[in-house]
């Protein structure tokens, strides 16, 4: 009966795209390198096959912006042999313990920790050695070692010829952007497996890659909890990886992948309480998810500051999710600096490689996903995600506090707004309950800014509440009154602001709160005083 109950709300998908082809709208502009945009492989692209690595002869610059890569001649290790200790070639030591036949994943301990022996009393492999002790069976055990680990092997030690010009880091308070192939991808991925990266496993924050997100994937390997459900998702998420890697070894990739930082300084970012737009269409439902029925959109990934969050670790929702179907969004993790309040990582051309169902505990990988997304004539495939980390809120009245209010607009804006050159056409937001799950917001708050910051952006909104039909007709509803009364941004802005000095404490209705006041005169002399003030005292 309920059949004829389109289960959205608000405007149609065909609205939403203004009657424009799935793929038609373009997030990023064609790769042109730059000195703000490196590219690591070769223009124009071949016809067919993987792209060629750029420049044909190998650079290097070992050095504080650059990722330090194994192979550098610069990586020497420290050992002990016929009594006397001497530095050697690292890179010649992880081809030494790499280059065998593997049978167990002891054996891949004792190599791992060959070239990472000072780690040897810390590093734990539990989960790896569960995985392949419990997980799967003796053959798939077999066909492990026999086939897919010596192709992970060669894929990590043909970096050099693979990756030849340096990768650059995208740090704190930059805009940078790097465009590298698939392949390339694929055997920094492999290296990371292999925990080769140097200078990347202290713990300290104060080390120099103590603000970046964990790449060797030894954290993975650890990643084991007593007790059922921790260890299932993890051995899910692990199941995910070899799957990429058994695709990327079996066939190459021949796609691109451009990864971009965007940082805007607080001083630049729009002031909320003079944006006289109004909201912008919405479509809502509380069916499908970001990255399914997203297609063709700008998708969010509800971000950690490290991006990636806790892939490597125990973590199993929306990112870490997204960072397993997809692993190419790993090599975010390499490059990326923690992100500050006004950045935003976007990353254009993944492929997804596998299917899934559940999440969280339920996480189950169930199979080979072929994505048939089409490539823009730079090669990468037409999904684009932007990370964006919401504010984690221990106390949930905090987060009406206009200092944090600030601070969410301001980290959506940033991640929607569009770099130059391509500030216009740009695809809607494919975008859902962002900071509400693991970081505790409310999501009626929560979809209201981003909406503010997608109006200031220019763009539509696609919002899926993750199979939560009462909060899908709360936020329609919201979203046609604003729409109706014509209520603009700074209006809305006042009135959350109002939000939190009368009402918040009390826990009142949220959206009724703001249906009340917004029918009152938009905004009195008196307050609009006080807002000035205060918020003068955040500026400062
Ligand atoms: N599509 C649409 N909505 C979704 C999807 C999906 N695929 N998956 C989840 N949701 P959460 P956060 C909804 O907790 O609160 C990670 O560790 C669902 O309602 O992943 O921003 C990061 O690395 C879910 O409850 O995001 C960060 O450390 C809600 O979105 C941290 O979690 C929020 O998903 C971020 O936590």
């Amino acid at each position: 009966p309920l059949d004829d109950v389109p289960e959205w709300k608000g405007v149609s998908m065909d609205e939403i795209r203004k009657g424009l082809g799935v793929y038609d709208c373009q997030e990023l502009p064609p790769i042109c390198a730059s000195s703000s945009h490196i590219v690591l492989i070769s223009l124009p692209l071949p016809a067919r096959g993987t792209p060629k690595p750029y420049p044909t002869y190998q650079v290097e610059k070992w050095c504080q912006d650059y990722v330090r890569m194994p192979h550098s001649k610069h990586n020497l290790y420290l050992v002990n042999e016929n009594g006397s200790r001497h530095n050697r070639n690292r890179w010649e030591i992880i081809q030494e313990s790499l280059l065998q036949n593997f049978v167990s994943t002891h054996q891949l301990e004792s190599a791992i920790l060959s070239y990472n022996h000072i780690y040897a009393q810390r590093w734990d492999f539990t989960a790896l050695h569960h995985f392949f002790s419990e997980v799967l069976d003796e053959e798939e055990t077999n066909t492990f070692f026999e086939t897919l680990m010596p192709k992970m092997v060669q894929l990590a030690l043909q970096l050099p010829v693979l990756v030849t010009g340096s990768v650059p880091l995208l740090k704190r308070h930059t805009n940078g952007t790097i465009s590298l192939s698939q392949l390339q991808i694929a055997s920094l991925l492999a290296n990371a497996f292999f925990c080769t990266f140097p200078r990347r496993n202290s713990t300290d924050p104060q080390s120099e890659y103590g603000r970046y997100p964990y790449i060797n994937f030894n954290r993975l390997f650890s990643a084991y909890k007593e007790g059922k459900w921790k260890c299932e998702s993890v051995m899910e998420k692990m199941k995910c990886i070899f799957h990429y890697f058994r695709r990327v070894t079996s066939k190459a990739p021949e796609g691109v992948v451009t990864i971009q930082r965007r940082y805007i300084p607080k001083s630049d970012c729009p002031k909320w309480d003079e944006q006289v737009q109004t909201l912008l269409p919405l479509h809502i439902t509380s069916r499908g998810t970001i990255e399914a029925e997203g297609t063709g959109f700008l998708q969010v990934d509800f971000a950690n500051k490290y991006v990636g969050g806790g892939v490597l670790g125990l973590g199993c929702v929306q990112e870490e999710i997204r960072f397993v179907i997809c692993p190419e969004l790993m090599v975010t993790m390499l490059v990326t600096e923690e992100l500050d309040d006004t950045e935003a990582l976007i990353v254009s051309g993944v492929e997804r490689y596998s299917k899934y169902k559940g999440y969280s505990n339920s996480f189950k990988w169930i199979g080979d996903y072929v994505d048939e997304t089409p490539k823009d004539s730079s090669g990468r495939r037409l999904t684009s995600i932007v990370a964006i980390d919401a504010l984690y809120f221990k106390n949930s009245q905090m987060q009406f506090n206009i200092n944090n209010i600030i601070r969410e607009l301001n980290k959506a804006y940033v991640g929607f707004v569009g770099c130059e050159g391509s500030k216009s056409n740009l695809p809607a937001i494919a975008t859902g309950n962002w900071g509400c799950g693991a970081f505790r917001g409310n999501p009626k708050l929560k979809v209201l800014l981003q909406l503010m910051a997608a109006a200031v952006a220019g763009r539509s909104m696609v919002y899926f509440t993750f199979g939560d039909t009462n909060l899908r007709d709360d936020i329609a509803e919201m979203h046609k009154h604003f729409v109706k009364h014509e209520t603009n941004i700074a209006h809305i802005f006042s009135l959350l602001l109002q939000y939190q000095e009368f009402a918040s404490a009390e826990n009142s209705d949220f959206y009724r709160f703001l249906y009340n006041r917004s029918k009152m005169k938009p905004i009195t002399q008196h307050l609009s005083k006080n807002i000035h003030t205060k918020l003068s005292v955040v500026k400062e």
